[in-house]
């Protein structure tokens, strides 16, 4: 029994040694140590042995086990170092590469734009106003002096929410609501989103955006108009920029006019950009209608004032030289970056 004991010895040393994962060094302590081992079972078998051989092969049996646990705990401890530096290599990482570059967006064409403008009026000391975009037919037609029957109002023009509310078709509302709410002097822009029943073409979007002016005091004429919007395209485009005004109709201005600008292209020359005119139409605008005026609850023998409305998306199309409306809805990165 005592060489049964060493070989066991033995056979586990030489086992162990060979144990390369914590699974089979796991499967080795079952298989020596356990209850089905043959040290348990040599053990057992000790009842026919007298007392002294008894003891003598207890000490020997509990040294052996003694001396496998020694060697396992080794094992094991050599395996769980070795996966230890197996899952550092593979966690690795290397602390001096560079960071992954960040893509950086940009501003908006149309809000690059908008900033412009703004800053333009600003400068010349007008403040700026907002409004919601789903508006009622007062603000959007009533108010504005549109006729019962005039074809804005229709269904396949104005995006209709129900009988009343609409999305509105001009930031015009904004100001309707500046005439119930203040009392001149008023100097204010209105930017914002605008919406049209438009199938959507190289030029036309059933969402656009708009920045639109008014100023009422006393005694404001169509020289301040003129000398307002001329003063506007000279900061917006450059000195050398001429203006013209034409007349044009409204309902919610009379006299009513369209402005062009000296084309951008060829400085009045004639070119494809202006159909050969040497002018492009940028903006209208007129001296605010009596009716409209009346709604404020102005006296309009005492008040007077100009408004003029453009469209952000045709000012930038012509300053950036763009040629299909629908390029500043897409979302194309490779677009909006060139405006950086
Ligand atoms: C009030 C009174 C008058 C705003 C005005 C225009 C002329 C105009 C168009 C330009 C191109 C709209 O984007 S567009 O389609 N706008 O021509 N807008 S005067 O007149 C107002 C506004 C508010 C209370």
């Amino acid at each position: 029994m005592q060489s049964q004991l060493m070989n066991l010895l033995e056979e586990a040393r030489e086992q162990l040694k060979n144990a390369s994962t914590l699974a089979e060094a796991e499967e080795l302590r079952v298989r020596l140590l356990g209850k089905k081992s043959k040290l348990t079972e040599i053990l057992r078998s000790m009842g026919s042995l007298s007392p002294d051989e008894r003891k003598a092969l207890g000490q020997a049996a509990n040294s052996v086990r003694a001396e496998i646990e020694g060697l396992l705990a080794e094992r094991l401890a050599v395996l769980k170092e070795a996966q230890k530096e197996l899952k550092f290599k593979a966690e690795r990482i290397d602390v001096t590469e560079p960071g992954s570059p960040v893509k950086l967006g940009a501003k908006h064409p149309i809000t690059v734009t908008i900033e412009e403008i703004t800053k333009v009026f600003m400068s010349m000391g007008f403040t700026v106003t907002e409004g919601p975009e789903v508006e009622d037919v007062f603000h959007n037609f009533d108010a504005l002096n549109a006729a019962p029957d005039h074809p804005a109002r229709d269904m396949s023009d104005t995006f209709y929410i129900d009988e009343e509310k609409l999305l509105r078709t001009q930031t015009s509302t904004v100001q309707v609501h500046t005439l119930l709410n203040k009392k001149p002097p008023i100097k204010v822009i209105a930017p914002g989103r605008c919406f049209r029943c438009d199938t959507p073409d190289a030029t036309h979007s059933p969402m656009f955006h708009q920045v639109e002016g008014l100023v009422v005091g006393e005694g404001i004429t169509m020289a301040d108009l003129k000398g307002t919007l001329d003063t506007f395209v000279k900061l917006m485009f450059g000195p050398e920029m001429k203006t013209k005004f034409r007349p044009h109709h409204f309902p919610f201005t009379e006299p009513s006019a369209e402005m062009d600008v000296s084309c951008f292209k060829c400085g009045g020359k004639g070119c494809r950009i202006c159909k050969g005119s040497g002018w492009i139409e940028i903006l209208g605008c007129g001296m605010v209608h009596p009716n409209v005026l009346a709604v404020g609850g102005l006296d309009t023998e005492k008040y007077t004032g100009f408004a003029f409305g453009m469209g952000v998306e045709r000012i930038a199309m012509l300053k950036y030289g763009v040629d299909d409306i629908r390029l500043f809805y897409e979302n194309d990165a490779r677009f909006i970056e060139q405006f950086k």
